[in-house]
């Protein structure tokens, strides 16, 4: 038999200002850390887990609060920039950091993604199942490289700087948005023990993009199964490596939830029970604010109205793209 992590170690809860502290004081001690997207600074409770702050604007809300639960009691460390907590199968840590560095910012993404293997590797979670990527100006020039192509060389570095493998199985899932302000937010979940990688065939699995899409590719995976979860990817209108439908909201719509049924089928083949749309929680982010009662309409059409759904305003990373959304589902039983 394969190790795997018990089921359902951790699971989600999205929940808007009024009823955080609830859920909070229900889940204490099991609770691995929190992101609060939202365009003003949430009013985080004195808590050491990690917590950060994505100051992207929620539409319909004010505040919505992603709270990462174990089913375990939880050890939580702050350390400096770097805050972890940890229940004996999996690790969150966040990682928030302000562009003061005078050597830019490929090496500040060096050393955060170098510091977080650092981190896992030391405290024994050395597998990295998922990470979110939050910082400002994502399609701005500096130096003559858009800071997202900047941020893919950092992090392909960190990663190949801590002889970490780039190729099938071993990237994370991820995702990377623009904000329009504020700082450099990472945050990670990793594990003791390795989850189950998902690419998706319609997709050139992303560490293989050509150059045209910069000097170093973006390291991640479209997908991974740990511990009954599938933690979905950003995921946007793009075939093979290319973008397809520019400047077309309903194209780039249909062809993302496309790209995300097929990550689902690719996780069903590896055992994924996909029945339970009511543990289904999706983050989209849009490029523009009008787009918003368009897409939310056809999303709710597209999954009626079960999943969660928080809505976003958010630059996606390639400038072409319009809107990108990831997944977090636990499997049925
Ligand atoms: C894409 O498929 C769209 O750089 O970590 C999606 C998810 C995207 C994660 C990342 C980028 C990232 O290439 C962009």
């Amino acid at each position: 038999m394969i190790d795997s992590i018990a089921s359902d170690p951790f699971r989600l809860v999205c929940v808007s200002d009024e009823n955080l502290e609830s859920v909070l004081s229900e889940f204490n001690g099991k609770i691995l850390g929190v992101l609060a997207y939202g365009a003003r600074k949430p009013d985080f409770p004195d808590n050491i887990f990690p917590q950060v702050w994505v100051e992207l604007t929620v539409f319909g809300e004010d505040i919505c609060y992603e709270i990462l639960i174990s089913q375990r009691p939880v050890t939580a460390r702050p350390a400096g920039a770097l805050g972890m907590s940890y229940d004996g199968d999996v690790l969150f840590g966040s990682l928030v950091i302000s562009e003061t560095e005078p050597a830019g910012f490929e090496a500040l993404v060096f050393d955060a993604y170098s510091a977080i293997f650092d981190t896992i590797d030391a405290e024994g979670y050395s597998s990295l199942l998922r990470v979110w990527n939050y910082f400002p100006g994502i399609n701005d020039e500096d130096q003559g490289l858009e800071r997202y192509r900047a941020f893919n060389v950092g992090r392909h570095d960190a990663f190949s700087g801590k002889g970490r493998a780039i190729g099938e199985g071993s990237v994370p899932a991820a995702c990377a948005l623009g904000t329009s302000r504020g700082d450099l937010v990472i945050c990670f979940l990793a594990a003791k023990i390795p989850g189950t990688v998902i690419e998706n065939p319609r997709q050139t699995n992303a560490y293989r993009y050509p150059r045209d899409f910069g000097p170093k590719s973006p390291t991640f995976s479209r997908g991974v199964l740990a511990g009954g979860a599938l933690l979905i990817s950003g995921t946007a209108s793009i075939i093979g490596s290319e973008t397809v439908h520019p400047e077309n909201l309903a194209g780039q719509l249909d062809e993302t939830l496309e790209n995300i049924r097929m990550v689902i089928e690719k996780a069903r083949e590896c055992g994924f029970d996909a029945s339970d749309p009511a543990q289904l929680f999706l983050n989209v982010y849009l490029r523009h604010r009008e787009d918003y009662p368009g897409v939310r309409c056809r999303l709710e059409t597209e999954f009626r109205g079960a999943a969660h759904i928080a809505y976003m305003q958010a630059d996606v990373c390639r400038a072409d793209l319009l809107v990108e959304i990831e997944a977090f589902w636990m499997s049925g039983k």
